[in-house]
């Protein structure tokens, strides 16, 4: 049975597709890219991270948990919140006026909200929400009813009516109508249920949510998934979940005429390389097995599903994923996002909670935080300032070792390796002295644009052209010379730098007769710098008398110095 007979059905969806395919944004978004992936954050703890960190970091966009009301157990597990009970606001991690005051911090600080759209299925079975509601498998008083369901409408081609292993390969079908592990299947080719999905995402999109994680999306057809998409406001940025698999019935290609994808290869290539060798990434992108176009695809070193298998890094494998989510924000592919959820140990628990509502997030006390690394928000700077340019200047000493600029706005370079690697590379960079974003101490670049530097094992070194530039360090420098004059003549410093007037005895710089016979100045000069100097006499009309014999020189240290002379 379903709501609407076909006729019926299909001039809604006509319509819906005339007034409204294409308004789905598939683009990524703005200058600033990076989304933050704060998975199982409460709204608040968002909200102060948006105006703390995400923001000053150059952090485009976060990514927030499933925000409807779902199924409830007691904040045991973290899945539940993937089973819809509804459509309301009332979830484990916080209430609608909560969410809304979310979104509006995180606009203010410049960045963007999706949220994780849960709209496939509903639950697995009957039981109560978090928000206090009742329903049934197939039962959601108020929204749906069991003629919303594949279940009711015969979709599935297996008879216990669940998906399963070998239809990956064999029906896409069944991939889209049966049950995924025995959740509810929504109709979504019924207009009553097109409808209500839209809605759900239009309330949201009214909140200011700016775009959508689009849940198990391989699990409905890109027809629905469109028509759906075609009955949005605005233009939200959607991304949707369409985990590869080789040979599979339903691809990730299908879905990138309709918005961009979560690429699921390329975690998987990243583990095998940093347990392997990352010299091999010089080739990394598009024409690597199963990956789909940069421009449509959004990259992660992991998520919480991935987190918890085995194909991909997490947090447990310590440096080599921080380096890895270094690598991603440098390299020239995707949208990146970087994922933060919290220490476990036990799979399938819970964040940490109060009567089943997660508590405020705090860094390293139950929640990992690598978004709040200092190499990883220097590296989000390089990512927004590099953005654009190729890779090039590419170089790999050993397979733990690769470097490479973007263009010649920055470069990077890795150390996989258990010990540190000292090196020449070419840069593509003005010669300078720049701040490393993806570590500590600063790197020289000569004029042949070459850098030597040494990586620390399981580190990184990293520098961006023009603003993170660090000016040279400064010294003062007293300069006390013991000259006999008449009355109504002055001493003057003048010398070969820009500081001492490059010579010019008309802006020489004024020393004090205050100790007479001994005349002293303290002039600011940049550290580690040699030049050439004299002291001048003026007198009252002007005239200029040279010290005799040879220029003096002189190199300035790191610290403060005084130099003792006698006219001559
Ligand atoms: C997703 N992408 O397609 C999410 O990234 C993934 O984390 C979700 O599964 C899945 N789709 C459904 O939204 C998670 C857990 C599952 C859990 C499910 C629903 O990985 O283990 O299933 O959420 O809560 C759980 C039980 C199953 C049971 C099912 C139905 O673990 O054993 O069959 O509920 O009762
Ligand atoms: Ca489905």
């Amino acid at each position: 049975m379903k709501r609407l007979k076909a006729g019926i059905a299909a001039l809604f969806t006509m319509a819906a597709v005339l007034a409204g395919t294409g308004t789905a944004q598939a683009a990524p978004p703005g200058d600033r890219d990076v989304i933050a992936n704060l998975w199982s954050w409460n709204w608040n703890s968002v909200a102060r991270e948006c105006t703390d960190h995400l923001g000053p970091a150059g952090y485009g966009g976060v990514q927030v948990s499933p925000p409807q009301d779902s199924l409830t157990r007691g904040g045991a597990v973290w899945w539940d919140v993937y089973q819809p009970a509804g459509y309301t606001l009332t979830s484990k991690f916080g209430n609608e006026s909560q969410f809304a005051a979310m979104v509006r911090a995180c606009h203010a600080a410049g960045v963007r909200v999706y949220a994780d759209a849960v709209i496939n299925h509903m639950t697995g079975q009957g039981s109560t929400s978090y928000g206090g509601a009742s329903f049934g498998k197939y039962t959601y008083p108020g929204l749906y009813s069991p003629a919303d369901f594949h279940y009711y409408s015969e979709d599935c081609g297996n008879t216990d009516n669940l998906i399963h292993d070998g239809d990956y390969t064999g029906s896409a079908r069944n991939v889209q109508n049966c049950e995924l592990v025995g959740l509810s299947d929504l109709e979504t080719e019924e207009e009553y249920v097109r409808g209500a999905i839209a809605g759900y995402l239009n309330k949201l999109i009214g909140l200011g949510v700016d775009g959508f994680r689009v849940d198990a999306a391989k699990h409905t057809s890109p027809a629905d998934l469109g028509n759906i998409y075609g009955r949005l406001s605005g233009s939200p940025y959607i991304y949707q979940e369409v985990i590869y698999g080789s040979g599979e019935a339903v691809q990730p290609g299908q879905y990138t005429g309709i918005g961009d994808v979560l690429e699921f290869q390329y975690g998987r290539y990243l583990r095998e390389k940093f347990y392997g060798n990352i010299s091999d990434l010089r080739t990394f992108g598009e024409s690597w097995g199963g990956m789909q176009p940069s421009g449509r695809s959004v990259t992660f070193v992991a998520n919480h599903d991935t987190e918890r298998g085995t194909g991909a890094l997490s947090y447990k494998d310590g440096a080599a994923y921080r380096l890895a989510t270094v690598f991603q924000l440098a390299w020239n592919y995707g949208t990146p996002q970087v994922y933060d959820g919290f220490t476990w140990s036990d799979r399938e628990a819970g964040p940490p909670h109060t009567n089943g509502f997660v508590r405020d997030a705090v860094c390293g006390s139950g929640w990992e935080c690598l978004h709040r690394d200092p190499a990883i928000t220097g590296m989000v700077g390089f990512h927004n300032a590099v953005r654009g340019t190729a890779v090039a200047n590419w170089s790999a000493p050993n397979g733990n070792v690769i470097a490479f600029s973007r263009g010649t706005r920055g470069w990077i370079a890795i150390n996989n390796g258990t010990g540190s690697h000292a090196g020449t590379f070419p840069t593509g960079l003005p010669a300078g002295t720049y701040a490393n974003v993806a570590g500590s101490g600063t790197v020289t670049v000569n004029g042949g644009g070459q850098a030597t530097v040494t990586v620390p094992a399981k580190g990184a070194v990293a520098i961006v052209a023009g603003g993170t530039t660090t000016p040279p360090a400064q010294v003062p420098v007293t300069f006390n010379v013991n000259a006999t004059t008449t009355w109504g003549t002055n001493v003057f410093l003048v010398g070969s730098i820009g500081e001492l007037k490059s010579w010019n005895p008309a802006e020489a710089v004024p020393l004090s007769s205050a100790a007479y016979p001994v005349w002293s100045a303290t002039v600011t000069l940049p550290a580690s710098t040699s030049f050439e100097y004299k002291f001048i006499k003026k007198d009252g009309s002007g005239n200029v008398t040279w010290e005799s014999g040879a220029n003096r020189a002189y190199t300035t240290g790191s610290s403060a110095a005084t130099i003792n002379a006698t006219w001559k």
